[in-house]
């Protein structure tokens, strides 16, 4: 472990109370007012979120994998829209320069991220291009010293209050395919940046998604990461096999979450006179959740634990975000179902969760493209 079995308990203690007492009574208002407050966003930063992932070096605490998905299993039993902001800024927003950047990106940038100065979004995603990644067609031109960016990047996370993109261009025009496309650091303040309105989502209220519109927009050549052309692909694929285990683990704190309402709420609730949790076919949809997250939360620490150890993790990201996201997905479901009526209606948080869940089916990759992951590796005997 980067940190230690004891400071990362007491960073757990301090996380699971922020969860408690700040973050699950303010989901109300999130989801009412559309966006994480401001203060929140400042406790946040005082309690080093923003810095859990970037290193030591660089004024972060420099979490190992498993150590993350540790701190995760606590922190996403709250709403996602509370993750999104900063998980999202020491995720796949700056893992790019973590990963691949060269000395001098990350020394300029990885100590404004981690003090919560600069938050990141990840600019994959166009109108054209989502599963089939890397057809993207935003360009970038070498004019001397500079790369001159054009193109649409669509549904991109905290584009609205992003300080800094990391933006996946095709500088090889001729290559049509994943080595065409390179990965730029590009900060907000650029001109020739516009961000479209706020999207309207079915769930995840408070996490903003925009459209990020680049016009001759005209970055350094020293800020293509890693200081090489047509390795943007690959950068993006290691950046998304971090962020697939990351998300697997929120869908595990998720599913924590949805399984203690149904509980609380089967204790409670008396029909035919008796508590509903009584009832052994209710308890059967408690059982099928308890044993299916424990299933997740067993392959996700194995899976961090395997890339800590140096492991190639692709499919096994695959796997994780594959099961643990259908797996909330069926929770959430159940959860709804335990409630009956009520479960249906907004004064229960089981209604938004059920909402906030469906989408970890969707992105960092979708189901189906996790199938496809991990399905072309076994028939091509990677
Ligand atoms: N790590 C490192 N390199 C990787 C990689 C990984 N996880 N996955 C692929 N690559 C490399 C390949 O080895 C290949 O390199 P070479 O050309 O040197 O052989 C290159 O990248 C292209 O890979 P591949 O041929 O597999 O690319 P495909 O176009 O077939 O795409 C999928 C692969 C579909 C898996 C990819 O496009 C994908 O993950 N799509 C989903 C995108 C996504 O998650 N979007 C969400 C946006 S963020 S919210």
């Amino acid at each position: 472990m980067a940190l230690g079995s004891d400071v990362v308990a007491q960073l757990r203690d301090t996380i699971a109370r922020f969860v408690d007492e700040r973050l699950i009574p303010a989901e109300k208002r999130v989801e009412e007012e559309d966006r994480v407050p401001p203060e929140i966003v400042a406790e946040m930063k005082r309690l080093g979120l923003f810095g859990l992932t970037v290193p030591q070096d660089y004024g972060g605490l420099g979490l190992s994998m498993e150590e993350e998905v540790l701190v995760a299993f606590e922190f996403s039993r709250a709403a996602p829209a509370f993750r999104s902001i900063f998980g999202t800024t020491i995720g796949i927003g700056s893992q790019g320069i973590v990963i691949d950047g060269t000395p001098e990106q990350k020394e300029k940038y990885l100590p404004r991220i981690a003090s919560g100065e600069l938050i990141c979004s990840f600019a994959l995603t166009e109108p054209e291009a989502g599963s089939d990644a890397a057809s993207l067609k935003t360009r970038a031109r070498r004019d001397g010293d500079h790369y001159v960016i054009d193109g649409t990047k669509r549904f991109i996370t905290n584009a609205p209050v992003a300080g800094l993109f990391t933006v996946m261009a095709r500088t090889d025009p001729e290559n049509k395919g994943a080595g065409g496309v390179s990965a730029f650091i590009v900060e907000r303040d650029t001109p020739g940046i516009t961000i479209g309105k706020i999207d309207k989502k079915m769930g995840q209220k408070g996490s903003m998604t925009a459209d990020v519109i680049f016009e001759n927009c005209r970055v350094p050549a020293a800020n293509i990461i890693g200081g090489r052309e047509g390795m943007g692909f690959k950068t993006a694929m290691k950046v998304l096999d971090r962020g697939r285990i990351g998300i697997a683990a929120s869908c595990v704190a998720l599913a924590e979450r949805l399984i203690a309402e149904a509980v609380t709420y089967a204790r409670e609730r008396k029909q035919f006179g008796k508590k509903i949790g009584e009832f052994q076919l209710v308890q059967a949809m408690l059982a099928d959740s308890r044993a299916e997250c424990y299933a997740g939360r067993a392959m996700v620490l194995d899976a961090a634990r395997r890339r800590d150890a140096g492991e190639d993790i692709r499919v096994l990201a695959s796997c994780c975000k594959l099961f643990c996201s259908e797996m909330v997905g069926r929770v959430a479901d159940r959860t709804v179902q335990v409630f009956g009526g009520a479960g249906y209606m907004a004064e229960y948080p089981a209604e938004r969760l059920y909402r906030d869940a469906r989408l970890f089916r969707i992105y960092e990759g979708t189901s189906q493209i996790q199938q496809l992951v991990i399905g072309r590796a076994m028939v091509e005997g990677d």
